[in-house]
C-alpha cells in the first residue's frame, strides 16, 4: 500500500485542511500518516476559534519518523501557519526525499482577491520559496498572486492564464496549477503547465454559482490522491474537478447545509469511480 504525509493544520469542526485530507486519501486505498501544524477549534471564517500552535513538536515528530525508517510515497501540505513552520516543512521535504516521492504544495493563504486572517504579502513570498522545492504546485489565483508579488486579476484571458503559470513554474517547481479558472461562460475548472513537457492542459465542468469553504482543500487532496494513485496530470485534474463539484452539488441537495463545508463524504462513491476503483 502507497503511503504518504499530510502536513497542515487540524481544525476539529470545519471540514477542511487535515479533516478533509485523511478521509479522502485513506478513501483513495492510500495510508495517510498526518502532521498537524496547529489545532483550532473551528476554521477561521468563524468567530472566536481558539488556535494551538504545535511548532515545537513538528521536528521532533519528523526525528522519530526518521529514526524508524519511515518512507513516504508522497508529501503533502496545505495551510501553514508561520515563516517557521515553512523551514521545517522544507527540512522535512529534504529528510524524507527519494527519487519517486511527490511534493506537492497546495500554498493555502487566501481566496477572492484576499489573505485569511493573519497572513501578510511577506509570508506568501515566502510560501513561493517553499513551492519552489515542490514537484506540483496548486495554488488559487488569489495566492499564485501574492507568492509573485502581482496584482490580484478576478478574470485572466488564457493567454494570461498561460503566462501565469509559467511564471509560477519559474518558481522552481516542474508543474504548476492554477485553480478556480474559467475561460467560457458556466464552465469552471482548472489549468496547469508542465515545464519538462512544455505542455498545458486544463479540465473544465458545470460552473456551480456558490462558493463553499473547503472545496480548495477537498479538490487538492483528491488530485494529490489520484496522482499517488497513477493517474497522469490531465486525469487527476479531471478525477479532482469532478469529485468536487458533486460534493458541492450534493450539499446543494439538501435543505439545510452546512455553511461552512461541503458534503464531501456523500461523493466518495463517486470519487472511487472516477479513480477507477469501482
Ligand atoms: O481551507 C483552508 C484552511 C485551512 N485551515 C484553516 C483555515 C483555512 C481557510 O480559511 O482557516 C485553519
Amino acid at each position: 500500500m502507497k503511503r504518504v504525509l499530510s502536513i497542515q493544520d487540524i481544525s476539529c469542526v470545519g471540514k477542511c485542511s487535515l479533516t478533509v485530507a485523511l478521509p479522502i486519501i485513506s478513501a483513495a486505498g492510500i495510508e495517510c500518516a498526518i502532521l498537524p501544524t496547529a489545532v483550532l477549534s473551528t476554521h477561521t471564517a468563524f468567530k472566536n476559534f481558539t488556535f494551538r500552535d504545535l511548532t515545537e513538536d513538528l521536528d521532533k515528530i519528523s526525528d522519530h519518523w526518521k529514526e524508524e525508517k519511515i518512507v513516504f510515497d508522497g508529501i503533502a501540505t496545505g495551510y501553514l501557519g508561520s515563516f517557521r513552520q515553512i523551514e521545517q516543512v522544507e527540512r522535512i521535504f529534504s529528510m524524507f526525499n527519494h527519487e519517486k516521492m511527490l511534493k506537492f504544495v497546495d500554498p493555502a493563504m487566501g481566496d477572492k482577491g484576499k489573505l485569511y486572517p493573519g497572513f501578510t504579502p511577506e509570508f506568501a513570498k515566502r510560501m513561493g520559496g517553499l513551492c519552489g522545492k515542490a514537484d506540483i504546485i496548486v495554488p488559487n489565483l488569489t495566492e499564485a498572486a501574492f507568492m509573485l508579488g502581482e496584482e490580484y486579476k478576478e478574470e485572466l484571458s488564457q493567454q494570461e492564464v498561460k503566462d501565469l503559470l509559467k511564471r509560477l513554474c519559474d518558481l522552481g517547481c516542474p508543474v504548476s496549477v492554477l485553480t478556480g479558472v474559467s475561460f467560457e461562460k458556466g464552465r469552471y475548472g482548472v489549468a496547469a503547465f508542465d515545464s519538462r513537457k512544455n505542455e498545458f492542459v486544463s479540465y473544465f465542468s458545470e460552473y456551480l454559482p456558490h462558493s463553499f469553504h473547503g472545496t480548495g482543500d477537498i479538490w487538492a487532496s483528491a488530485c494529490f490522491a489520484a496522482l499517488i494513485n497513477g493517474q497522469n496530470l490531465e486525469q487527476a485534474l479531471g478525477t479532482a474537478v469532478e469529485y468536487t463539484v458533486e460534493s458541492m452539488r450534493c450539499t446543494l441537495a439538501q435543505k439545510e447545509y452546512n455553511w461552512y463545508g461541503v458534503d464531501f463524504e456523500s461523493a466518495i462513491p463517486k470519487f472511487l469511480k472516477l479513480l477507477g476503483k469501482v
